[in-house]
Protein backbone atom coordinates (compact mmCIF):
# COMPACT_ATOMS: atom_id res chain seq x y z
CA UNK A 1 0.00 0.00 0.00
CA UNK A 2 1.64 3.47 -1.29
CA UNK A 3 0.03 5.25 2.32
CA UNK A 4 -1.57 4.03 5.06
CA UNK A 5 -3.66 6.94 6.04
CA UNK A 6 -4.79 9.89 4.60
CA UNK A 7 -4.29 13.48 6.45
CA UNK A 8 -7.52 13.48 8.23
CA UNK A 9 -6.82 10.02 10.01
CA UNK A 10 -3.48 11.26 10.67
CA UNK A 11 -4.85 14.35 12.33
CA UNK A 12 -6.49 11.80 14.89
CA UNK A 13 -3.36 10.08 15.53
CA UNK A 14 -0.33 11.21 18.12
CA UNK A 15 2.98 9.17 18.22
CA UNK A 16 2.35 6.77 15.33
CA UNK A 17 4.15 5.95 12.51
CA UNK A 18 2.07 7.11 9.37
CA UNK A 19 2.25 7.14 5.50
CA UNK A 20 0.50 9.80 3.82
CA UNK A 21 0.40 11.10 0.51
CA UNK A 22 -0.79 13.72 -1.71
CA UNK A 23 0.00 17.19 -3.27
CA UNK A 24 2.90 19.94 -2.09
CA UNK A 25 0.02 22.52 -1.35
CA UNK A 26 3.07 24.96 0.12
CA UNK A 27 6.65 24.80 1.06
CA UNK A 28 7.73 27.59 3.64
CA UNK A 29 11.67 27.22 4.67
CA UNK A 30 12.51 29.13 7.79
CA UNK A 31 16.75 28.41 7.95
CA UNK A 32 17.20 25.36 9.61
CA UNK A 33 13.35 24.00 9.75
CA UNK A 34 11.42 23.66 6.74
CA UNK A 35 7.48 22.88 6.92
CA UNK A 36 6.00 21.01 3.80
CA UNK A 37 2.08 21.18 3.90
CA UNK A 38 1.04 18.49 2.37
CA UNK A 39 -2.84 18.08 0.56
CA UNK A 40 -5.09 15.60 -0.33
CA UNK A 41 -8.49 15.08 -0.79
CA UNK A 42 -9.47 14.66 2.94
CA UNK A 43 -7.31 18.31 4.04
CA UNK A 44 -4.08 18.86 5.45
CA UNK A 45 -0.90 17.63 7.38
CA UNK A 46 2.34 19.80 8.36
CA UNK A 47 5.36 17.96 7.16
CA UNK A 48 8.15 19.58 9.68
CA UNK A 49 11.70 18.99 8.09
CA UNK A 50 14.70 19.77 10.56
CA UNK A 51 17.99 19.94 8.57
CA UNK A 52 20.22 18.18 11.12
CA UNK A 53 17.89 14.99 11.30
CA UNK A 54 17.21 14.75 7.37
CA UNK A 55 20.60 15.41 6.92
CA UNK A 56 21.86 18.61 4.55
CA UNK A 57 21.28 16.96 0.87
CA UNK A 58 17.65 15.93 1.14
CA UNK A 59 16.63 18.70 3.20
CA UNK A 60 17.84 20.63 0.01
CA UNK A 61 16.32 18.36 -2.41
CA UNK A 62 12.90 18.51 -0.34
CA UNK A 63 12.94 21.98 -0.06
CA UNK A 64 13.36 22.97 -3.57
CA UNK A 65 9.85 20.63 -4.77
CA UNK A 66 7.61 22.25 -6.74
CA UNK A 67 3.85 23.22 -5.44
CA UNK A 68 1.72 20.90 -6.49
CA UNK A 69 4.16 17.71 -6.65
CA UNK A 70 3.07 14.57 -5.57
CA UNK A 71 4.77 12.82 -2.24
CA UNK A 72 4.82 10.48 0.10
CA UNK A 73 5.77 11.09 3.43
CA UNK A 74 7.00 8.33 6.24
CA UNK A 75 7.33 9.56 9.70
CA UNK A 76 5.58 9.97 13.02
CA UNK A 77 2.45 12.09 13.89
CA UNK A 78 2.89 14.74 16.67
CA UNK A 79 0.16 16.50 18.45
CA UNK A 80 1.41 19.60 18.59
CA UNK A 81 -0.06 23.41 19.42
CA UNK A 82 3.07 25.07 17.30
CA UNK A 83 1.50 23.28 14.25
CA UNK A 84 -1.71 25.78 12.91
CA UNK A 85 -3.11 22.05 12.37
CA UNK A 86 -2.51 20.99 15.39
CA UNK A 87 -0.88 18.29 14.25
CA UNK A 88 2.89 17.83 12.86
CA UNK A 89 4.61 14.46 11.21
CA UNK A 90 7.79 14.30 10.81
CA UNK A 91 9.22 12.55 8.06
CA UNK A 92 11.98 10.18 8.14
CA UNK A 93 11.44 10.05 4.11
CA UNK A 94 9.84 11.95 1.34
CA UNK A 95 9.34 10.00 -1.64
CA UNK A 96 9.05 11.84 -4.55
CA UNK A 97 6.29 10.35 -6.76
CA UNK A 98 5.61 13.02 -9.77
CA UNK A 99 7.17 16.41 -9.96
CA UNK A 100 4.46 19.43 -10.93
CA UNK A 101 5.78 21.87 -13.69
CA UNK A 102 6.36 25.36 -12.86
CA UNK A 103 4.51 28.02 -13.40
CA UNK A 104 1.61 26.53 -12.56
CA UNK A 105 -1.56 27.43 -15.50
CA UNK A 106 -4.09 27.75 -12.43
CA UNK A 107 -2.49 28.85 -8.91
CA UNK A 108 -4.12 26.05 -6.22
CA UNK A 109 -3.02 27.35 -2.61
CA UNK A 110 -3.84 31.10 -4.08
CA UNK A 111 -6.52 32.87 -3.16
CA UNK A 112 -6.83 34.74 -6.50
CA UNK A 113 -9.85 33.55 -8.11
CA UNK A 114 -9.13 32.63 -11.35
CA UNK A 115 -12.21 33.26 -14.52
CA UNK A 116 -14.33 30.13 -14.68
CA UNK A 117 -12.96 29.80 -18.53
CA UNK A 118 -9.39 29.04 -17.24
CA UNK A 119 -10.67 27.26 -14.02
CA UNK A 120 -12.47 24.75 -17.34
CA UNK A 121 -9.39 24.06 -19.27
CA UNK A 122 -7.10 23.41 -16.26
CA UNK A 123 -10.10 21.42 -14.40
CA UNK A 124 -7.87 19.03 -12.58
CA UNK A 125 -5.84 21.31 -10.92
CA UNK A 126 -9.44 23.66 -10.08
CA UNK A 127 -10.89 20.80 -8.15
CA UNK A 128 -7.64 20.52 -5.89
CA UNK A 129 -9.37 23.92 -4.53
CA UNK A 130 -11.62 22.32 -1.83
CA UNK A 131 -14.85 24.87 -2.40
CA UNK A 132 -15.06 23.34 -6.35
CA UNK A 133 -14.55 20.07 -5.26
CA UNK A 134 -17.23 20.35 -2.12
CA UNK A 135 -19.90 20.91 -4.96
CA UNK A 136 -19.06 17.81 -6.45
CA UNK A 137 -19.22 15.64 -3.35
CA UNK A 138 -22.76 17.98 -2.67
CA UNK A 139 -23.61 16.95 -6.04
CA UNK A 140 -22.95 12.78 -5.40
CA UNK A 141 -24.78 13.36 -2.39
CA UNK A 142 -27.94 14.76 -4.03
CA UNK A 143 -27.99 12.29 -6.53
CA UNK A 144 -27.67 9.11 -3.84
CA UNK A 145 -30.45 10.87 -1.94
CA UNK A 146 -32.88 11.06 -4.52
CA UNK A 147 -32.01 7.42 -5.81
CA UNK A 148 -31.81 6.13 -2.64
CA UNK A 149 -35.50 7.29 -1.63
CA UNK A 150 -36.68 6.55 -5.20
CA UNK A 151 -35.06 2.70 -4.79
CA UNK A 152 -36.96 2.46 -1.74
CA UNK A 153 -40.17 3.05 -2.88
CA UNK A 154 -39.65 0.13 -5.57
CA UNK A 155 -38.74 2.16 -8.42
CA UNK A 156 -36.43 0.19 -11.23
CA UNK A 157 -33.14 2.05 -12.59
CA UNK A 158 -33.38 1.58 -16.39
CA UNK A 159 -31.07 2.68 -19.00
CA UNK A 160 -32.59 3.64 -22.17
CA UNK A 161 -31.08 4.32 -25.14
CA UNK A 162 -29.52 7.97 -25.92
CA UNK A 163 -28.69 7.17 -29.82
CA UNK A 164 -32.73 7.61 -31.37
CA UNK A 165 -34.58 8.11 -34.49
CA UNK A 166 -36.90 10.72 -33.37
CA UNK A 167 -37.14 14.39 -31.34
CA UNK A 168 -39.12 14.14 -28.20
CA UNK A 169 -39.13 17.78 -26.50
CA UNK A 170 -39.25 19.46 -30.43
CA UNK A 171 -37.59 19.24 -33.33
CA UNK A 172 -35.18 22.23 -33.35
CA UNK A 173 -32.70 21.23 -29.96
CA UNK A 174 -31.74 18.04 -31.72
CA UNK A 175 -27.79 16.96 -32.05
CA UNK A 176 -27.80 15.07 -35.24
CA UNK A 177 -25.43 11.77 -35.60
CA UNK A 178 -24.13 9.42 -38.27
CA UNK A 179 -25.73 6.25 -37.55
CA UNK A 180 -24.33 3.86 -40.70
CA UNK A 181 -26.42 4.49 -43.00
CA UNK A 182 -29.57 6.18 -41.18
CA UNK A 183 -29.71 10.02 -39.80
CA UNK A 184 -30.03 9.34 -36.05
CA UNK A 185 -30.15 11.84 -33.39
CA UNK A 186 -28.78 12.37 -29.51
CA UNK A 187 -31.72 11.89 -27.34
CA UNK A 188 -33.13 14.80 -25.69
CA UNK A 189 -34.62 12.95 -22.92
CA UNK A 190 -35.91 9.28 -22.06
CA UNK A 191 -39.35 10.53 -22.49
CA UNK A 192 -41.17 8.24 -25.05
CA UNK A 193 -38.92 4.93 -23.52
CA UNK A 194 -40.01 5.82 -20.29
CA UNK A 195 -43.76 5.50 -21.08
CA UNK A 196 -43.17 2.13 -23.29
CA UNK A 197 -42.27 0.65 -20.45
CA UNK A 198 -45.07 1.51 -18.53
CA UNK A 199 -47.10 -0.14 -21.57
CA UNK A 200 -44.45 -3.22 -20.20
CA UNK A 201 -45.21 -3.54 -16.97
CA UNK A 202 -42.28 -2.55 -15.02
CA UNK A 203 -44.76 -0.29 -13.17
CA UNK A 204 -42.32 2.23 -11.44
CA UNK A 205 -38.79 3.21 -13.55
CA UNK A 206 -36.11 5.59 -12.68
CA UNK A 207 -33.36 6.73 -14.84
CA UNK A 208 -29.95 8.67 -14.27
CA UNK A 209 -28.23 9.34 -17.40
CA UNK A 210 -27.11 12.21 -20.25
CA UNK A 211 -29.76 14.15 -21.65
CA UNK A 212 -28.61 16.63 -24.92
CA UNK A 213 -30.16 19.04 -26.23
CA UNK A 214 -28.66 21.81 -29.15
CA UNK A 215 -29.39 25.46 -27.57
CA UNK A 216 -28.04 27.51 -29.64
CA UNK A 217 -28.42 30.45 -26.03
CA UNK A 218 -25.59 30.72 -24.20
CA UNK A 219 -26.75 31.08 -20.48
CA UNK A 220 -26.17 30.35 -16.74
CA UNK A 221 -28.68 27.44 -16.61
CA UNK A 222 -28.30 25.78 -19.39
CA UNK A 223 -26.11 22.92 -20.80
CA UNK A 224 -25.97 20.94 -24.34
CA UNK A 225 -25.30 17.84 -22.15
CA UNK A 226 -27.03 17.53 -18.74
CA UNK A 227 -27.53 14.72 -16.26
CA UNK A 228 -31.87 14.13 -16.33
CA UNK A 229 -33.12 12.17 -13.56
CA UNK A 230 -36.08 10.41 -14.84
CA UNK A 231 -39.41 8.57 -13.30
CA UNK A 232 -42.43 7.10 -14.81
CA UNK A 233 -45.10 5.25 -12.57
CA UNK A 234 -48.03 3.39 -13.30
CA UNK A 235 -51.79 3.67 -12.12
CA UNK A 236 -50.56 7.16 -10.84
CA UNK A 237 -51.37 10.17 -11.46
CA UNK A 238 -49.61 13.74 -11.32
CA UNK A 239 -50.16 14.00 -7.61
CA UNK A 240 -48.47 10.91 -7.04
CA UNK A 241 -45.70 11.83 -9.57
CA UNK A 242 -45.35 15.41 -7.33
CA UNK A 243 -45.14 13.04 -3.85
CA UNK A 244 -42.29 11.34 -5.30
CA UNK A 245 -40.71 14.63 -6.52
CA UNK A 246 -41.08 16.06 -3.02
CA UNK A 247 -39.69 13.25 -1.11
CA UNK A 248 -36.89 12.40 -2.92
CA UNK A 249 -35.58 16.20 -2.55
CA UNK A 250 -36.48 16.22 1.00
CA UNK A 251 -34.14 12.81 1.16
CA UNK A 252 -31.42 14.61 -0.92
CA UNK A 253 -31.00 17.60 1.96
CA UNK A 254 -31.51 15.37 5.19
CA UNK A 255 -28.81 13.39 3.68
CA UNK A 256 -26.80 16.55 3.17
CA UNK A 257 -27.44 17.87 6.75
CA UNK A 258 -26.10 14.13 7.76
CA UNK A 259 -23.35 13.56 5.61
CA UNK A 260 -22.34 16.66 4.36
CA UNK A 261 -21.83 19.07 6.88
CA UNK A 262 -18.26 20.13 6.19
CA UNK A 263 -18.75 20.99 2.63
CA UNK A 264 -21.96 23.18 3.42
CA UNK A 265 -19.77 24.98 5.68
CA UNK A 266 -17.21 25.49 2.49
CA UNK A 267 -19.59 26.91 0.97
CA UNK A 268 -21.91 29.10 3.11
CA UNK A 269 -24.91 26.96 2.84
CA UNK A 270 -27.59 26.51 5.52
CA UNK A 271 -30.44 24.87 4.56
CA UNK A 272 -33.14 23.69 6.58
CA UNK A 273 -35.20 20.60 5.65
CA UNK A 274 -38.05 22.12 3.47
CA UNK A 275 -41.39 20.67 4.91
CA UNK A 276 -43.83 18.71 2.84
CA UNK A 277 -45.82 19.07 0.76
CA UNK A 278 -44.19 21.35 -1.22
CA UNK A 279 -46.59 24.61 -1.98
CA UNK A 280 -48.71 24.33 -5.04
CA UNK A 281 -50.18 26.90 -7.08
CA UNK A 282 -52.16 26.89 -10.51
CA UNK A 283 -50.69 28.50 -13.93
CA UNK A 284 -53.82 30.93 -13.31
CA UNK A 285 -52.95 31.88 -9.81
CA UNK A 286 -49.29 31.87 -11.30
CA UNK A 287 -50.43 34.30 -13.82
CA UNK A 288 -52.38 36.59 -11.21
CA UNK A 289 -49.47 37.42 -9.00
CA UNK A 290 -47.48 38.29 -12.45
CA UNK A 291 -50.01 40.54 -13.34
CA UNK A 292 -50.34 42.15 -10.02
CA UNK A 293 -46.46 43.00 -10.10
CA UNK A 294 -47.72 44.85 -13.68
CA UNK A 295 -46.37 41.92 -16.30
CA UNK A 296 -48.35 42.12 -18.99
CA UNK A 297 -48.61 38.60 -19.66
CA UNK A 298 -51.67 36.87 -21.74
CA UNK A 299 -53.54 33.30 -20.87
CA UNK A 300 -51.47 30.50 -22.54
CA UNK A 301 -47.92 32.09 -22.80
CA UNK A 302 -44.88 30.58 -21.00
CA UNK A 303 -43.39 32.45 -18.02
CA UNK A 304 -40.70 35.27 -19.77
CA UNK A 305 -37.81 35.58 -17.17
CA UNK A 306 -39.10 38.74 -16.03
CA UNK A 307 -42.16 36.85 -15.24
CA UNK A 308 -40.47 34.15 -13.57
CA UNK A 309 -38.54 36.82 -11.85
CA UNK A 310 -41.61 38.50 -10.37
CA UNK A 311 -42.58 35.23 -9.08
CA UNK A 312 -39.62 33.83 -7.55
CA UNK A 313 -39.62 37.29 -5.51
CA UNK A 314 -43.03 36.30 -3.75
CA UNK A 315 -41.97 32.64 -3.79
CA UNK A 316 -37.99 32.46 -2.06
CA UNK A 317 -38.89 28.15 -1.60
CA UNK A 318 -39.76 25.11 -4.01
CA UNK A 319 -43.28 25.26 -4.96
CA UNK A 320 -45.32 23.49 -7.94
CA UNK A 321 -46.87 25.12 -10.35
CA UNK A 322 -49.80 22.73 -11.74
CA UNK A 323 -52.53 22.96 -14.42
CA UNK A 324 -50.59 24.46 -17.53
CA UNK A 325 -52.30 25.67 -20.60
CA UNK A 326 -52.35 21.89 -23.12
CA UNK A 327 -51.23 24.52 -25.84
CA UNK A 328 -47.47 25.39 -24.04
CA UNK A 329 -47.12 21.69 -23.16
CA UNK A 330 -45.64 18.70 -24.95
CA UNK A 331 -47.86 16.66 -26.95
CA UNK A 332 -47.55 13.25 -23.75
CA UNK A 333 -49.43 15.44 -21.61
CA UNK A 334 -52.75 14.41 -20.23
CA UNK A 335 -55.05 17.42 -21.21
CA UNK A 336 -58.41 18.53 -19.28
CA UNK A 337 -60.16 20.73 -21.55
CA UNK A 338 -57.96 23.60 -22.32
CA UNK A 339 -55.52 22.99 -19.23
CA UNK A 340 -53.38 19.87 -18.57
CA UNK A 341 -51.97 17.21 -15.79
CA UNK A 342 -48.56 18.97 -16.26
CA UNK A 343 -46.55 20.32 -13.77
CA UNK A 344 -43.39 22.05 -12.98
CA UNK A 345 -41.15 22.40 -10.10
CA UNK A 346 -39.94 25.41 -9.44
CA UNK A 347 -37.66 27.48 -6.81
CA UNK A 348 -38.14 30.71 -6.26
CA UNK A 349 -38.03 31.90 -10.37
CA UNK A 350 -35.86 28.77 -11.29
CA UNK A 351 -37.38 26.10 -12.44
CA UNK A 352 -36.17 22.32 -11.83
CA UNK A 353 -38.52 19.65 -12.78
CA UNK A 354 -41.16 19.41 -15.76
CA UNK A 355 -43.90 16.36 -15.17
CA UNK A 356 -47.16 15.23 -16.01
CA UNK A 357 -49.93 12.23 -16.09
CA UNK A 358 -49.59 11.31 -19.52
CA UNK A 359 -52.49 10.76 -22.06
CA UNK A 360 -52.52 7.15 -22.14
CA UNK A 361 -55.57 6.87 -24.46
CA UNK A 362 -54.06 6.09 -28.31
CA UNK A 363 -56.92 7.83 -30.07
CA UNK A 364 -56.71 10.96 -28.09
CA UNK A 365 -52.84 11.04 -28.25
CA UNK A 366 -52.82 11.07 -31.83
CA UNK A 367 -55.23 13.31 -32.08
CA UNK A 368 -52.82 15.70 -30.00
CA UNK A 369 -50.19 14.82 -31.88
CA UNK A 370 -51.65 15.77 -35.28
CA UNK A 371 -53.00 19.01 -33.46
CA UNK A 372 -49.48 19.96 -32.34
CA UNK A 373 -47.96 19.51 -35.86
CA UNK A 374 -46.73 16.18 -35.73
CA UNK A 375 -46.73 13.00 -38.08
CA UNK A 376 -47.98 10.35 -35.85
CA UNK A 377 -46.20 8.09 -38.40
CA UNK A 378 -42.56 9.26 -36.43
CA UNK A 379 -43.63 7.85 -33.90
CA UNK A 380 -45.09 4.60 -34.30
CA UNK A 381 -42.59 2.40 -32.08
CA UNK A 382 -44.06 4.70 -29.47
CA UNK A 383 -47.86 4.82 -30.21
CA UNK A 384 -47.34 0.53 -31.11
CA UNK A 385 -47.11 0.86 -26.71
CA UNK A 386 -50.63 2.27 -26.67
CA UNK A 387 -52.81 -0.12 -28.31
CA UNK A 388 -51.87 -3.20 -26.32
CA UNK A 389 -53.08 -2.64 -22.93
CA UNK A 390 -51.40 0.72 -21.71
CA UNK A 391 -52.04 1.31 -17.73
CA UNK A 392 -52.83 5.54 -16.71
CA UNK A 393 -49.25 6.94 -16.13
CA UNK A 394 -47.50 9.94 -14.69
CA UNK A 395 -43.34 11.32 -14.30
CA UNK A 396 -41.15 14.00 -14.26
CA UNK A 397 -37.26 14.72 -15.47
CA UNK A 398 -35.45 16.60 -13.38
CA UNK A 399 -32.09 17.99 -14.44
CA UNK A 400 -29.36 17.32 -11.55
CA UNK A 401 -27.64 20.03 -12.52
CA UNK A 402 -30.41 22.81 -12.17
CA UNK A 403 -31.29 21.33 -8.40
CA UNK A 404 -27.14 21.12 -7.33
CA UNK A 405 -27.11 24.75 -8.68
CA UNK A 406 -30.05 25.91 -6.24
CA UNK A 407 -29.07 23.84 -3.70
CA UNK A 408 -25.04 24.90 -3.69
CA UNK A 409 -26.04 28.15 -4.54
CA UNK A 410 -23.67 29.08 -7.21
CA UNK A 411 -24.06 31.11 -10.13
CA UNK A 412 -23.46 29.17 -13.34
CA UNK A 413 -24.51 25.84 -13.98
CA UNK A 414 -21.01 24.93 -15.31
CA UNK A 415 -19.87 24.84 -11.82
CA UNK A 416 -21.82 21.91 -11.11
CA UNK A 417 -20.61 19.80 -13.99
CA UNK A 418 -16.96 18.92 -14.09
CA UNK A 419 -16.58 19.01 -17.99
CA UNK A 420 -19.67 21.32 -19.00
CA UNK A 421 -20.47 20.84 -22.78
CA UNK A 422 -21.97 24.55 -23.80
CA UNK A 423 -22.21 26.77 -27.43
CA UNK A 424 -18.51 26.67 -27.19
CA UNK A 425 -17.10 24.36 -25.29
CA UNK A 426 -15.89 20.60 -26.37
CA UNK A 427 -12.79 20.04 -24.54
CA UNK A 428 -12.12 18.95 -22.15
P1 LIG B 1 -37.31 23.51 -20.39
O1 LIG B 1 -36.16 22.99 -21.15
O2 LIG B 1 -38.00 22.55 -19.56
O3 LIG B 1 -38.26 24.34 -21.18
P2 LIG B 1 -35.93 25.76 -19.46
O4 LIG B 1 -35.92 26.45 -18.16
O5 LIG B 1 -34.64 25.48 -20.11
O6 LIG B 1 -36.70 24.41 -19.26
P3 LIG B 1 -36.62 27.44 -21.62
O7 LIG B 1 -37.81 27.30 -22.51
O8 LIG B 1 -35.29 27.24 -22.23
O9 LIG B 1 -36.91 26.50 -20.43
O10 LIG B 1 -36.66 28.83 -20.93
C1 LIG B 1 -37.57 29.14 -19.89
C2 LIG B 1 -37.76 30.63 -19.81
O11 LIG B 1 -36.50 31.27 -19.72
C3 LIG B 1 -38.43 31.12 -21.04
O12 LIG B 1 -39.69 31.60 -20.70
C4 LIG B 1 -37.54 32.21 -21.60
O13 LIG B 1 -38.20 33.46 -21.61
C5 LIG B 1 -36.39 32.31 -20.64
N1 LIG B 1 -35.14 32.21 -21.38
C6 LIG B 1 -34.85 31.36 -22.37
N2 LIG B 1 -33.65 31.59 -22.86
C7 LIG B 1 -33.12 32.59 -22.15
C8 LIG B 1 -31.89 33.29 -22.19
N3 LIG B 1 -30.94 33.00 -23.07
N4 LIG B 1 -31.68 34.27 -21.28
C9 LIG B 1 -32.63 34.59 -20.41
N5 LIG B 1 -33.81 33.97 -20.33
C10 LIG B 1 -34.06 33.00 -21.20
P1 LIG C 1 -37.99 19.36 -19.72
O1 LIG C 1 -37.73 19.66 -21.15
O2 LIG C 1 -38.64 20.40 -18.90
O3 LIG C 1 -38.92 18.07 -19.59
O4 LIG C 1 -36.65 18.93 -19.02
C1 LIG C 1 -36.64 18.44 -17.72
C2 LIG C 1 -35.67 19.19 -16.85
O5 LIG C 1 -34.36 19.08 -17.37
C3 LIG C 1 -33.64 20.26 -17.09
N1 LIG C 1 -33.12 20.85 -18.32
C4 LIG C 1 -31.88 21.33 -18.48
N2 LIG C 1 -30.85 21.45 -17.65
C5 LIG C 1 -29.71 22.00 -18.10
N3 LIG C 1 -29.55 22.43 -19.38
C6 LIG C 1 -30.56 22.33 -20.26
N4 LIG C 1 -30.37 22.72 -21.50
C7 LIG C 1 -31.79 21.77 -19.83
N5 LIG C 1 -32.99 21.53 -20.42
C8 LIG C 1 -33.76 20.97 -19.50
C9 LIG C 1 -34.56 21.20 -16.36
C10 LIG C 1 -35.91 20.71 -16.78
O6 LIG C 1 -36.88 21.01 -15.83
N6 LIG C 1 -39.73 14.76 -20.80
C11 LIG C 1 -39.88 15.90 -19.92
C12 LIG C 1 -39.94 15.48 -18.47
C13 LIG C 1 -41.18 14.69 -18.12
O7 LIG C 1 -42.28 15.18 -18.37
O8 LIG C 1 -41.02 13.59 -17.57
C14 LIG C 1 -38.73 16.84 -20.16
O9 LIG C 1 -37.70 16.54 -20.71
O10 LIG C 1 -34.34 21.00 -14.98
Amino acid sequence: MLRTHTTKEAAQLDGEEVKVCGWIHDIRVLGKIAFIILRDRYGFAQLTLIRSIVGKEKFKEYTKLTRESVICAKGKVQKTKQAKLGFEILPEEIEVLNRAESPLPLGVADKVSADLETRIENRFLDLRKREVLAVFEIRSTILQGIREYLLNQNFVEVHTPKIVATATEGGTELFPVKYFEKDAYLNQSPQLYKQVLMAAGLDRVLEVAPAFRAEEHNTTRHLNEFISIDIEMSFADEEDAMYMLEGSIVNAIKKLKEERKEEMEILGMNWEVPSLPFKRITYDEALEIVRKKGIDMEWGEDFSTEALKALGSELQEFYFITRWPMEIKPFYVLPDGKYSHAFDLMYGEREITSGAQRNHVYESLVEVMRSKGLNPENFEYYLRAFRYGMPPHAGWGLGLERLVMIITGVKNIRECVIFPRDRTRLVP
